[in-house]
């Protein structure tokens, strides 16, 4: 078993709906718990004008190797209707993997911590509510202490 820690997002659609049932479904997997769920945030958007988000992360225990989780995150993602336009663009789900035990991985489908984890409120906030001590590898640095870096000012807690 390892634990692996997802950002979720979602500014298109019935928002807190599409994150709850998607988080239903990652733990309905055989080889998936979800073991913790931060609450839900509306943030800023970063990026491009587009609506509000509504962002969350959740830690998973699984004996999937990253690539078979990412795998199904992004099969979760298409289930729930994501369609890619632009980068950065407005979405129904979004399914980051942003931690997985202390593994460092650059492939060209999956880096591994998630490049812009230690920039983003929208991540570093709900990630520091169900893993404050989880230290980043390649920084070598908490949770709790990255998101004292960053503004926090675009996220609130629903
Ligand atoms: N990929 C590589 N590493 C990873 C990883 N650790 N986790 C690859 C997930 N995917 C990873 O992702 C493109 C490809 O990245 C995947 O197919 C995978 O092979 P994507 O989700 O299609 O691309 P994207 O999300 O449009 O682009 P990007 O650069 O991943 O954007 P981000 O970083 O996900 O940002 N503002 C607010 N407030 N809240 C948000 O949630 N999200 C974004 C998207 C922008 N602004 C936002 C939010
Ligand atoms: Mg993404």
């Amino acid at each position: 078993m390892q634990l692996a820690a997802i950002a979720l997002g979602s500014n298109l659609g019935e928002s807190q709906q599409i994150l709850e049932a998607a988080l239903a479904s990652l733990d309905a997997m055989p080889n998936i718990q979800v073991t913790a769920r931060s609450p839900w945030y509306r943030t800023a958007p970063v990026g491009p004008p587009q609506p509000d988000y509504l962002n969350g992360c959740a830690l998973l225990a699984t004996t999937l190797e990253p690539e078979a989780l990412l795998d199904v995150l992004l099969a979760t993602e298409a289930q729930f209707g994501r369609v890619r336009t632009t980068r950065w663009g407005a979405r129904t789900l979004d399914l980051d993997l942003l931690l997985m035990g202390d593994r460092i991985l650059d492939t060209p489908r999956l880096q591994l911590p998630h490049p812009r984890l230690t920039e983003r409120a929208f991540v570093l906030v709900p990630l520091a509510a169900i893993a404050p001590d989880w230290v980043e590898p390649r920084s070598g640095r908490a949770i709790a202490d990255w998101v004292q870096a960053v503004d926090c000012s675009g996220v609130q807690q629903l």
